[in-house]
């Protein structure tokens, strides 16, 4: 079974089993709808100028992509193989951002600007059939989202979720000083791509003067990095320059492995859709395996008060039954003779039992008012004061599924009612827990 076929698979089992669970905890599913929609995506960000371009029209083979030594692109530009008739053809951002069948109609929320600034570029090269790569517009020092027009970290973010791969593309000059690669490595990324998706590369290194020349650039990168994603292990870096333009007389055979392995990781990112696809499963259904198991929690807190107060109700409700019209009787005077009287006599009729009766429908009020005035709001807003104690969060990761969750979990508190006696919580729990157990990993296993 090929990629495609497993995707194909992937995608009917979630719509079958997922679907209506996302469904009935309010999750968005577009994340992932999105990825199953369409081929894989390598996505090319970096500093201006950095060879993002340049390296795209190599892969191409054509000059699809316009490369300048100033800021040169202004536009996300989403490039593919469509068959041999449609190379050359152009789609605006607004038939893209309209179009179900793409991944790209979440980006219509961000605004005009960036419609304007999206579009669709059909080339030739049958090696971009089953992928799509897309440029970007280089990352700039001191630009606002005024200044762009548009929320340009949200559209990287956005971008980075559907990748499969994100090359992050740097050069000697400027190696990782600039404040929108800063904000995109410190803050974006790591929310929205996994570190297995993200490839650094260094690249135009043919113009450093000399060896140790690019040392000090490495180890400036290095340096920008550890700075800016917190760690001290530096990942591989891809060291490469173009083979069109090194400085005459360079020999770059030593670098051209390096471009190579680059480009083959780019050109093989579709194998790793599928992969992408179930780690993005399996984090949002284990989010929702922790929503699941709060609310099932919460409603059996409330089954339990339920179970008190009917307990305690139901023995209130006895004894209203058998002493109300006794005690009437003391306190008031009436009615003359009381059920339990008439039983004894031997003189019961229907009249002896409409005191029972209101004692009974008084009890039964009383006990509701109680539960749903006095009991269930409380348990609810001491809930709604510390959701944690809703879930067991004994390590590191279902601490940090948790802070995802929690907003989601407190919306649907506040919108739960005493309804939650009856909900299936528990069976929608055992549906997750059987998924993650069972259909995740036999895909797993296949992918292996
Ligand atoms: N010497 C050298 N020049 C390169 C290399 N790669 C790209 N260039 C040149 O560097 C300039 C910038 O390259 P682009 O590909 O336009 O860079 P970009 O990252 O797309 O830039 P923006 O679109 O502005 O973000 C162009 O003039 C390229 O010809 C390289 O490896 N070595
Ligand atoms: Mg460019």
């Amino acid at each position: 079974m090929d990629e495609k076929d497993l995707q194909n698979l992937l995608k009917t089992r979630i719509h079958q089993t997922l679907l209506p669970l996302f469904d009935k905890y309010n999750r968005d599913f577009s994340d992932l709808e999105s990825l199953l929609k369409w081929k894989p995506i390598v996505l090319l960000i970096g500093n201006y100028s950095s060879g993002k371009s340049t390296l795209i029209n190599e892969l191409a083979g054509e000059d699809i992509q316009r490369t300048g030594q100033a800021p040169t692109d202004d536009s996300f530009t989403i490039i593919t193989h469509e068959g041999a008739d449609k190379a050359g053809e152009e789609i605006p951002g607004s038939s893209l951002v309209n179009d179900e069948t793409l991944p790209f109609t979440n980006l219509k929320g961000l605004g005009e600007q960036l419609i304007s600034h999206l579009h669709m570029k059909k080339v030739a090269t049958p090696l971009l059939t089953d992928m799509a790569i897309i440029d970007s517009p280089g990352m700039l020092d001191s630009v606002t989202e005024k200044d762009r027009g548009y929320n340009y970290m949200a559209v990287i973010a956005h971008l980075a979720k559907l990748a499969d791969l994100v090359v992050l593309m740097f050069d000697p000059l400027k190696a990782g000083t600039i404040k929108e690669t800063y904000t995109a490595i410190r803050d974006t990324l790591p929310e929205n791509a996994g570190e297995d998706r993200l490839v650094f590369v260094m690249s135009r290194i043919d113009e450093c003067d000399s060896t140790s020349d690019l040392v000090r650039s490495y180890g400036t990168l290095c340096w920008n990095l550890s700075q800016m994603t917190g760690r001290k292990d530096i990942p591989h870096i891809f060291l490469t320059c173009s083979p069109d333009s090194p400085r005459p007389g360079l020999d770059i055979t030593p670098w051209s492995q390096e471009r190579d392995q680059l480009k083959n990781k780019i050109l093989t990112a579709p194998k790793f859709r599928v992969f992408h696809i179930l780690q993005d499963i399996d984090r949002q259904v284990n989010e929702l395996q922790l929503t699941c198991e709060a609310m099932a929690n919460f409603s059996s807190q409330v089954r339990t008060k339920l179970l008190d107060i009917a307990k305690l109700g139901s023995v209130a409700t006895i004894l209203a039954f058998f002493f109300s019209g006794l005690l009437s009787k003391l306190i008031f005077g009436f009615p003359e003779q009381s059920m339990l009287e008439a039983l004894l006599q031997g003189e019961m009729s229907f009249v002896h039992l409409t005191f029972p009766l209101a004692g009974v429908t008084f009890v039964v009020m009383g006990f509701w008012i109680w539960l749903t005035r006095i009991t269930f709001p409380r348990l609810l807003s001491q809930r709604l004061a510390n959701p944690r104690s809703l879930v067991t969060l004994e390590s590191d990761y279902r601490r940090h599924l948790w802070e995802k969750v929690e907003k989601h979990v407190l919306g649907l508190l506040r919108s739960a009612g005493l309804g939650q006696i009856f909900a299936a919580h528990n069976r929608n729990l055992n549906k997750i827990k059987k998924f993650l157990r069972k259909d995740l990993k036999e895909f797993y296993e296949k992918i292996r």
